[in-house]
């Protein structure tokens, strides 16, 4: 039942694409939205560009900061952060204190948004799980009934009024966008694993879990969460504290109940009768993280009640999201593998663990504040050589040597990094750029950094000289 707003001012924190998509949805449902920038350097210009279009109404722009805004009489019915402002702030205290009610972009779209809502989170291989499942719900549903958004860079306050009774969305859902709900909740919810992330955010791995647990909101035991069994967070959770009924999957474990990897095949058990499903070596992606958002994609479907026939035909199908061990190509007999999205070591471990054979190396990047020790313990004998670049290079290289792998070399330049990978690859062998780090000292974005590599390895000839 959608939430009255008739008249109501809102006040959206952020004109960034959740801010622009939950103004554009309030003024469609007849509220008065107010957007408030705290970024200096925005311009009431750049403001109504963000804005353009004839979804906006005659919106009020506030440029200031949040602790600033007046609260007094009744101002606002509502406030909506971005999913990049924190809630632990003075300006909350007072928001919180005026019993204004917060909701995320997220919990908004929810209250205006019809049909079947699919929720997944977890550390890493949202992006890729998300856009998998979309793919097999499209299949099954129809393009036209099929809603992929949320933190994928589709706002789902954008997408919410375009549902009907019988659309299926697909959401990627992040740890900011969960610190706000209510009454958002999905039909079926995942975790897909829980690994130290946006800690600066979240100051603990408890609060961090406990926001991605919030993918389970109202969720009972008539509906499904699927969970990674092999994840020490999300385990505890499914064994202690999931309201909904868990469907587990599994890379390293027999599972009596769930979907689990049988060495190279995904079998499913129900009460300890396996079925085999299909084996990894039939699809384009690689490593064992992506079996396993494959087996939480498969297991989300299930639950939607798609036919497996047409899980796995969409399956067998689908080639790796960009950015994410991405295949480019191969050189004078070498692979090239784009994973410029492992901005953090834990998605780092999951790039070179997909390599099957001896891999040139290229991370390092903008300082988070990580720690590199496990990506390190993770190369297992597969990298022949780890070239640096960025500000972590001499970071990153020390943490190397103190766990005895030497074979580094610092490049001055990424035009130098790039030359350095191509020169000592040989034949046989692989080149992974799997940074472990964010790209901001050197590119504006992962992206950016992706797109360079490929450009790079794209454009390389077809015989060395
Ligand atoms: N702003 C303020 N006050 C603040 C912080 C930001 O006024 O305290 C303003 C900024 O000046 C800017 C706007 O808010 O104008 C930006 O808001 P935002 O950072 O929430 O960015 P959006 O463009 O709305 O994008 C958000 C998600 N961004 C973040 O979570 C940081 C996008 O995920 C998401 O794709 C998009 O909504 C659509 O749902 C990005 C992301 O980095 C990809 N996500 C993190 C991750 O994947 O690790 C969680």
């Amino acid at each position: 039942m959608a939430t009255k707003m008739d008249g109501k001012r809102i006040l959206v924190i952020g004109s960034g694409l959740s801010g622009v998509g939950a103004v554009r949805l309030l003024h469609q449902v007849g509220a008065v939205p107010v957007l408030l920038d705290e970024n200096e350097q925005m311009t009431p210009e750049k403001i109504e560009q963000r804005l353009a279009g004839e979804d906006r109404g005659c919106t009020e722009i506030l440029l200031q900061k949040l602790v600033t805004v007046d609260l007094e009489g009744g101002a606002y019915s509502a406030v909506v952060p971005s999913p990049g402002v924190p809630l632990d702030t003075p300006a909350f205290d007072r928001i919180r204190a005026a019993k204004i009610p917060v909701w995320s972009e997220i919990e908004l779209a929810f209250r205006f948004a019809k049909g079947k809502l699919i929720a997944i989170t977890g550390t890493n291989g949202k992006t890729t799980t998300t856009t998998l499942v979309g793919e097999i719900v499209k299949a099954a549903y129809g393009q036209n009934a099929t809603h992929v958004v949320g933190n994928i860079g589709y706002s789902y306050a954008e997408a919410a009024l375009k549902t009907d009774a019988d659309s299926v969305t697909v959401a990627e859902i992040s740890s900011f966008q969960l610190e706000a709900v209510e009454e958002f909740h999905a039909d079926v919810s995942a975790i897909l694993n829980i690994t130290p992330d946006h800690l600066n955010r979240h100051h603990t791995m408890e609060n961090y879990a406990a926001c991605k647990e919030r993918v389970t909101n109202g969720q009972d035991a008539g509906q499904v969460c699927v969970l990674n069994y092999d994840n020490a967070y999300t385990r505890e959770f499914g064994e202690k504290r999931c309201p909904a009924r868990v469907l587990w999957f599994s890379s390293r474990e027999e599972l009596k109940d769930g979907i689990w990897l049988d060495g190279e095949q995904i079998v499913k058990s129900v009460q300890g009768e396996k079925t085999a499903l299909m084996s990894v070596r039939d699809m384009h992606l690689v490593g064992r993280c992506n079996a396993e958002n494959v087996m939480a994609a498969i297991g989300i479907a299930l639950s939607m009640g798609i036919p497996l026939h047409t899980i796995l035909t969409v399956v067998r199908e689908f080639r790796a999201v960009e950015h994410r061990i991405e295949y480019v190509a191969t050189k004078n007999g070498v692979d090239y593998y784009n994973d410029s999205k492992a901005t953090n070591p834990d998605a780092a471990i999951q790039g070179i663990e997909a390599m099957e054979r001896p891999t040139i190396l290229l991370g390092g990047g903008y300082d988070k504040g990580n720690t590199y020790d496990e990506w390190i313990e993770a190369f297992g004998g597969r990298v022949k050589l780890l070239v640096l670049i960025g500000e972590t290079a001499d970071k990153i290289a020390a943490c190397a040597k103190a766990h005895d792998f030497t074979d580094i070399v610092i490049a001055g330049s990424g035009e130098e990094a790039l030359k350095l990978c191509k020169d000592s690859a040989k034949p046989g062998d692989a080149v992974l750029l799997s940074p472990a780090c964010a790209s901001w000292d050197m590119f504006p974005n992962y992206e950016a950094r992706g797109r360079w590599f490929k450009d790079f390895v794209n454009e390389l000839s077809e015989t060395t000289e």
